[in-house]
């Protein structure tokens, strides 16, 4: 995108944020849903489409670009986010990179323009870090498979369209081998959802089980049209997807941070404001610190993500590193309110909570450890 252009995207962005978002972050805690005068101003704005190739009618922004503009938008309660996150990120990023021409043609136009929101079902009960041991079961049975398993914390299940599924094509091939991506219209007969899931924070994201009993679909449903390959599918998508939630982890910095530093300058005690005590200051210092860590890493890893390179090492420090320090800044955040920051109406015990899955989703911090040695030792050999 052109870089006028691009600026005043990030301007109406900042904008809609000020003015739309946060004031009605209350009312989509209270509701536990976000209204739908804002799903379609968001629709409108064209934040389905940020990540879908300009082709098929999205903004087909970089990385770079996409990571900058998920940084804006977090700036509000990352409910938000979820809401657009799955089908910017991991829900349509497998057909993006590996469907077939016909699969791109069939969803990414529907994607971008909101009509339709794609959901990511790789976790089940049994296989949540260890992804390539899932069960679900996909049966060849002539030019169809039929599809078998229960999946687990789906992210936007109850508002999708469509599902990029993981199943197993090889019930004898163990691991990542057997596993294959397809696409799965929601409306497919053989899905039911679970109950809404009750979660920690995030309050307005919703998650449940998506449970598929003998639900049937083409084998051209595959994505790229060649079985096995599913679990490399996932693997790219979650690189990805691991940048794009540093980029929300930092929104969510940003806004902690500010709101540190308003309340350490407003609030009086011993006759003076409390950011004028060094102890406060420290605490603040901290948290811009590791803010910047992790806005250079992100611009880095972005970039190099943009320039065609493999990121999977450095997109897992990146993810590990960001979510991590967003925990420290939420925590020095409610630190810094003192026993306000304890209470409900100030919003960051809120934000405390919701930052709390970062460090889980999308692979926990520990799987992003795991990744980064691995990687290490690969190069070495
Ligand atoms: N890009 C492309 N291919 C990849 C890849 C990547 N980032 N990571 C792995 N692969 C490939 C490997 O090259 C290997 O292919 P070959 O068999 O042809 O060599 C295959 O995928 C299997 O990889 P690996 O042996 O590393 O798989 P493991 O089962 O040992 O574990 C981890 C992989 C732990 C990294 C993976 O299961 C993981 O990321 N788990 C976390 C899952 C997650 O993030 N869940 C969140 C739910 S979605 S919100």
């Amino acid at each position: 995108m052109d870089h006028e252009t691009f600026a005043l995207l990030r301007e109406t962005v900042r904008r809609f944020v000020e003015q739309r978002l946060i004031p009605a972050e209350d009312q989509v805690e209270r509701e536990d849903d976000i209204p739908r005068e804002i799903v379609a101003e968001m629709r409108e704005l064209g934040l389905f489409g940020l990540s879908i190739p300009e082709a098929y009618g999205g903004l087909g922004l970089t990385m770079a670009e996409e990571a900058a503009i998920i940084r804006e938008l977090t700036r509000a309660s990352v409910v938000f986010r979820s809401l657009i996150g799955t089908t910017v990120g991991i829900g349509s990023q497998g057909i993006v990179m590996d469907g077939a021409e016909a699969q791109k043609a069939e969803w990414l136009p529907k994607l971008a323009a909101g009509e339709a929101i794609s959901s990511f079902a790789l976790t089940e009960p049994e296989a949540g870090s260890d992804a390539a041991s899932l069960r679900t079961v996909a049966v060849k049975d002539g030019d169809t498979y039929r599809i078998t398993g229960t999946k687990r914390f789906i992210t936007n299940a109850s508002r999708a369209t469509v599902f990029t599924l993981m199943a197993r094509t090889e019930p004898d091939v163990k691991g990542s081998k057997g596993i294959s991506a397809f696409i799965v219209p929601a409306d497919t007969p053989g899905i039911t959802l679970g109950k809404p899931d009750k979660k920690m924070g995030q309050r307005g994201a919703v998650t449940c089980d998506v449970i598929f009993d003998d639900c049937v679909v083409p084998a051209s449903s595959i994505i790229g049209g060649v079985p096995g390959l599913g679990f490399k599918t996932a693997m790219k998508v979650l690189d990805r997807g691991r940048i794009h939630i540093a980029a929300v982890a930092l929104g969510m910095s940003d806004r902690l941070i500010d709101m540190s530093v308003r309340y350490a300058m407003e609030r009086k005690q011993f006759g003076q404001a409390i950011s004028g005590f060094q102890l406060v200051q420290a605490m603040l210092a901290d948290s811009k610190t590791e803010a910047l860590a992790t806005e250079a890493l992100l611009n880095a890893v972005a970039a190099k993500f943009d320039a065609g390179e493999n990121v999977s090492l450095e997109a897992s420090s990146l993810k590990y590193f960001s979510t991590e320090a967003v925990g420290r800044i939420a925590d020095r955040a409610v630190q810094i309110h003192g026993g306000a920051g304890y209470m409900a109406e100030y919003k960051v015990e809120r934000f405390y909570r919701d930052v709390r899955l970062f460090r889980i989703y999308e692979g926990t911090s520990q799987i992003q450890q795991i990744i980064i040695a691995r990687e290490l030792m690969r190069a070495m050999q």
